[in-house]
């Protein structure tokens, strides 16, 4: 009965253990994980583009491989994720419609443009750093299909980090110019990244419940400060400074201090009034409308193949 089903549940929670697709789980458990992993693909999915407005004018046929490779994870990352919602009972369809119909949502930081070529390092090193931090944890989820995918993910992020570190590094070895390019980028680049983490913990609707389910392993405030706890020797390293006045060592606690984050904006851009919301998810729509007649042509050879089976 349902009790004993219960107790089963929580005890794998309890034990560390992991719940597989087949297993008995209380509704709000699937339906956080469904909305958790849906976010999660949608992001790697409209990421996408930031990066790739830069495809066709990296300055180097090597920084142009690299960026394509990059670029194309991140669509498999998307794939492997709308796969994990679908071991929930997910539609993919279905939450593709969610998403160009501005119904559910994705990651904040997809919503800055990207102005110059240093934003491909700066995201790299800031974005992906931020989306590693948060989701290495994540490796360790209770849900056994979601934490499984994120283990290559974050294989894969890791070696996008350091694509955008060895990136930066060059130019800021390079001119006077292009260490300017690297700073703008990064002062604009290092607020929207400490935003990825969601809101304080105090104004996180989500954490306490995904926490005792062992979904979420830390609260996005333990994660952000971990992120620029990390972050700011990489900084010091590459020579460039982070634009908060308020950044400082704090002896104490043995962590550093930073300053407040703007969440009038933050609130804002996940309204989907950023700078780009409009522009992402029209350009999502136009390519899934444009990819129809694939859609058909596969459904077509899908039935075909069916029917030559049957005879
Ligand atoms: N943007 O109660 P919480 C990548 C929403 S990395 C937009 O704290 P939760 C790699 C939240 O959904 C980026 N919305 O929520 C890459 C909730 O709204 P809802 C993707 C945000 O879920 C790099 C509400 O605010 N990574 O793609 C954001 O417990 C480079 C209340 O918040 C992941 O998705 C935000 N930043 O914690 C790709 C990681 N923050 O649903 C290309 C997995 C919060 O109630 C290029 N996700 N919200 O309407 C998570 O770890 C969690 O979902 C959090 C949010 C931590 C993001």
């Amino acid at each position: 009965d349902r009790s004993e089903l219960e107790r089963q549940f929580e005890d794998t929670i309890g034990r560390d253990q992991r719940i597989e697709p087949r297993d008995w789980m209380p509704d709000g458990y699937r339906s956080t994980l469904v909305r958790q992993i849906a976010q999660h693909a949608h992001s790697e999915i409209i990421g996408m583009q930031p990066e790739a407005n830069w495809i066709t004018r990296a300055p180097s046929l090597r920084r142009k491989a690299i960026l394509l490779a990059k670029v194309q994870d991140e669509a498999g990352h998307g794939l492997y994720l709308y796969s994990a919602t679908e071991s929930l009972g997910a539609d993919r369809s279905e939450l593709t419609g969610k998403l160009i119909s501005g119904k559910q949502k994705y990651s904040s930081i997809f919503n800055y443009p990207t102005l110059t070529f240093a934003d491909v390092g700066v995201i790299g090193w800031l974005v992906d750093g931020a989306a590693i931090c948060n989701q290495v944890p994540l490796c360790r989820c209770s849900y056994g299909p979601y934490a499984r995918a994120m283990i290559r993910i974050c294989k894969e992020e890791s070696f996008h980090q350091r694509q955008g570190y060895e990136l930066l590094m060059t130019m800021m070895h390079g001119t006077q110019g292009q260490r300017r390019m690297v700073q703008e980028a990064t002062d604009r680049w290092w607020w929207p990244s400490l935003m990825m983490f969601g809101p304080p913990d105090a104004d996180s609707p989500n954490t306490a419940q995904s926490m005792a389910w062992k979904i979420k392993r830390h609260t996005n405030d333990e994660l952000r400060q971990r992120f620029v706890d990390m972050t700011v020797p990489q900084a010091e390293a590459l020579g460039v400074t982070l634009p908060d006045p308020h950044l400082r060592w704090n002896a104490e606690r043995g962590r550093y201090d930073f300053g407040e984050i703007d969440w009038t904006e933050f609130t804002a851009v996940i309204k989907g009034n950023g700078p780009c919301n409009a522009q992402r998810v029209a350009q999502r729509r136009r390519a899934h409308e444009e990819g129809s007649w694939v859609r058909e042509a596969a459904a077509a050879h899908a039935e075909k193949q069916r029917a030559l089976r049957q005879v």
